[in-house]
């Protein structure tokens, strides 16, 4: 056996498919893989063991009295076979072709290093943007071709003997000196030591540091081997999680007092172990590791408190600070090599004031230069620091992008209910004034006037996320609308988010956590939302307010129905279908603007259609495509030019959409619907996943070519004869809360609600 992997294992178990995965794939290997599962995941290791591999995978239990990496990764060592063993962490992976290099180089050495890269994605993620990149180059390589950051060719260094010669001897120590993170960026993983060496030297992980484990461990290793390789190129991409809410990575936990006082004592150790080696270079590296760490993490935890809050960390950093040499402190920059001086002679609350004051003249000069950063220093600052305007409402609907959705039906709720009671803003796009029916401010988004607004608003009222900036303050009620029955899988319910910022998840929370009140429109979302979005906050059991126009009487709504197709221009005697597709994660152009490539062949249809029917085509809120018209004048509408969707359902016979939410509003209005997805699998497997089984629950066909599409419309009868009963159940489902009074309960449990608070605030 050539290698044992060595793999600790604590509940992460989709990340453990992923990382088994990428050992199933290497195009070569004469390896075993060893899982040491920690106390907490023990009822994983049922599902471990089932696992299937073509290499042997052994899976252990650490023992009761033993927990954390380093006990679990000695335990792998001790239950280890192979000629050398690897460290590999089971939320991390393996290039496709780490084996072939690793192996390839192993003859004869001790150490085989090779370089590792971060990422927030799992592989699927991870291969996906590095095809994509190397599209955009106009490459076609293969995938496993790893590493842009390096040649092609294998760029193997044999390490020289240690000797005297310091320029030689300092690449032995790559792994600590050949970065610029800080002490804590040193690691085991993705290197390959022969195990013998472990062996007989006794080196173990120290099992008294819960996140440091590694330096040591590192270190002694070093010192006890002149048989090192380095392969320059990426064979190990080590992951941070994407959900560091649920399921932080050890480096993403914040620093606490113990990985503090870990990375000092750390240090300490490295230093003596390094010593007889005599290196001083390397150690000069290592006091630029440490400096750096100290000036960043260490120094800055002193402004949280007094030195008694903060115990022990002043005392054992005055034991670390004089073992730093003058070499390290000559190359480090001035602030730094003042800050450790300074740090040598003062007490922890007067080092506090030096860092504070660095830090404001940092973020001084950091603001001052970048116009947006001026604007959101005067939010927080002056406008989110003014007083509250009690009655003022902000409302905003697809980032000021129409006027539209459950924002636009409150607003014109409370207009009529409560005539002259609130003053109103809304928020508008760059570029795009709204067309409102009642007074209201209107403000750009992202202007000095919105950043005004926004801090001086009483209530919110957006169908988005508010930006990240936002600052909820005291005695403001911020009131989510969301925008639609989640078909899709949302944020904590996905597995890996792999097209939207590797903060999403994050980020969400953080914005969740500002929220006084949500509306779900049925059950089944209001289930859904609590887990999705993470919220505990007040939900609103109400149905949309958007959807109360479907539910006007007959008379009413064939009315607005007319006014609507004038509007449009669309003939009165004409039946409509309105094409109303999402959009596609993968499409993207830039922040927020995708591209959608229509599948709907318009000729084919007019072709066949155009005697009877109309078709409306209403493209997603993110979508800038834009589609030629004037080739269809007569036949095809425009849409997208249209502020809400829900008046153009009022309009349409028949609905063609496909993964949107917009059928759930749509069968309020039990009219038929079709479903065009031609990119089902894709889209359901690769880009989101979702929450049921479309083809169980849906009350139409699923089609996926133009013809099929055609064909059921001049069949529609007997289509909705087919799907009659599953219309009625879907009904009942997701419709079942909406009746046309949403808006009312919305606005009065809100206001109801807010206005208590207020009287109990005075
Ligand atoms: N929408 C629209 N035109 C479209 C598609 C959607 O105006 N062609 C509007 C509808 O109001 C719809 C909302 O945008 O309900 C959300 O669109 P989805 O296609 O469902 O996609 P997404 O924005 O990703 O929201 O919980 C719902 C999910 O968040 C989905």
């Amino acid at each position: 056996m050539k290698v044992s992997i060595i793999i600790p294992y604590r509940n992460e178990m989709s990340m453990l498919v992923d990382c088994i995965d990428s050992l199933r794939e290497q195009s070569v290997g004469d390896f075993e893989a060893v899982i040491v599962c920690a106390k907490s995941s023990h009822d994983d290791i049922d599902e471990i063991k089932r696992m299937q591999t073509e290499f042997p995978l052994h899976v252990y239990s650490l023992p009761e009295d033993r927990d954390g990496v380093a006990a679990a990764r000695n335990f792998g060592i001790e239950k280890a076979m192979g000629e050398f063993v690897l460290f590999l962490d089971c939320d991390d992976y393996l290039t496709l072709d780490a084996f072939e290099h690793f192996l390839g180089s192993s003859e004869g050495k001790d150490i085989v290093y090779a370089g590792r890269k971060y990422t927030w994605q799992g592989r699927k993620g991870y291969y996906n943007e590095k095809r994509k990149k190397l599209e955009e180059r106009g490459l076609e390589e293969a995938v496993s071709d790893d590493d842009e950051d390096f040649d092609k060719d294998i760029f193997l260094r044999e390490m020289p003997e240690k000797s005297d010669n310091d320029e030689d001897w300092e690449n032995v120590f790559s792994p600590i000196i050949n970065s610029n993170s800080m002490i804590t960026g040193i690691t085991s993983l993705g290197i390959l030591f022969r195990r013998a060496l472990i062996m007989e030297k006794g080196i173990r992980f120290d099992e008294s540091y819960i996140y440091n484990s590694d330096l040591t461990f590192i270190t002694k290793m070093m010192c006890d081997t002149k048989n090192v390789i380095r392969i320059r190129l990426t064979l190990y991409i080590k992951r941070h999680h994407q959900d560091p809410v649920n399921m932080p990575a050890l480096c993403q936990i914040e620093d606490s007092l113990t990985r503090l006082h870990e990375v000092m004592r750390a240090y300490m150790e490295m230093k003596q172990i390094l010593a007889p080696v005599g290196s001083e270079l390397t150690e000069n590296y290592l006091d630029g590791k440490f400096i750096k760490y100290y000036v960043r993490r260490i120094a800055p935890y002193y402004m949280r408190g007094e030195k008694k809050q903060i115990p022990g960390v002043y005392e054992q950093a005055s034991k670390c600070l004089p073992l730093i040499k003058e070499p390290a402190l000559k190359r480090c920059m001035r602030y730094s090599k003042r800050l450790i001086k300074y740090s040598m002679e003062h007490e922890a609350s007067e080092i506090a004031k030096k860092v504070r004051s660095h830090a404001r003249w940092q973020t001084f000069k950091r603001t001052f230069h970048n116009w947006e950063r001026i604007k959101h220093y005067f939010y927080r600052k002056k406008y989110a620091t003014a007083p509250i305007e009690q009655n003022l409402i902000m409302f905003e609907s697809f980032f000021g992008r129409n006027y539209s959705d459950s924002p636009r039906y409150i607003f014109e709720y409370l207009n009529k209910n409560y005539p002259g009671k609130y003053s109103y803003v809304w928020v508008h796009a760059k570029g795009k004034k709204l067309d409102l029916p009642y007074p209201a401010r209107q403000v750009k988004r992202g202007s000095v006037s919105y950043l005004k607004e926004l801090g001086r608003a009483r209530f919110f009222v957006m169908n988005v996320r508010q930006p990240k900036f936002f600052i909820k303050r005291e005695g403001t009620t911020f009131l989510e609308t969301w925008h639609g029955t989640p078909l899709k899988r949302l944020v904590f319910d996905q597995d890996e988010v792999v097209f939207a910022s590797p903060l999403y998840k994050k980020n969400f929370w953080m914005q969740a956590k500002q929220w006084d009140y949500l509306i779900a429109p049925n059950k089944f979302s209001s289930d859904i939302f609590r887990h999705c979005f993470m919220y505990d906050g007040n939900m609103l059991d109400t149905g949309y307010p958007r959807n109360d126009i479907l539910h006007l009487e007959a008379k009413e709504s064939e009315a607005l129905s007319s006014q609507i197709k004038a509007e449009l221009g669309i003939p009165a005697g004409k039946k409509v279908i309105l094409y109303a597709p999402t959009w596609r994660d993968d499409e993207k152009l830039a922040a927020g603007e995708y591209a959608f490539s229509m599948q709907l062949d318009l000729d084919r249809m007019r072709e066949r259609l155009s005697d009877e029917y109309v078709i409306v085509l209403r493209m997603h809120y993110l979508i800038v495509d834009a589609i030629d018209f004037t080739k269809y004048q007569g036949f095809a509408y425009n849409g997208s030019v249209y502020d809400d969707i829900a008046r153009l359902y009022l309009i349409s016979d028949i609905l063609i959409t496909d993964y949107s939410s917009v059928f759930f509003d749509y069968a309020n209005l039990r009219r038929p619907m079709l479903f065009f997805t031609y990119d089902l699998d894709k889209y359901a497997g690769e880009l989101r996943g979702f929450y049921f089984d479309m083809k169980e629950e849906i009350p139409g066909p699923m089609l996926f070519t133009t013809d099929e599409v055609i064909d059921a419309i001049e069949n529609i009868p007997a289509i909705e004869d087919k799907y009659k009963e599953k219309y009625d159940a879907f009904y009942e489902k997701f419709c079942g809360w909406e009746t046309g009074e949403s808006s009312k309960k919305v606005v009065e449990e809100m206001i109801s609600a807010s206005l208590e608070t207020v009287i109990s605030e005075k």
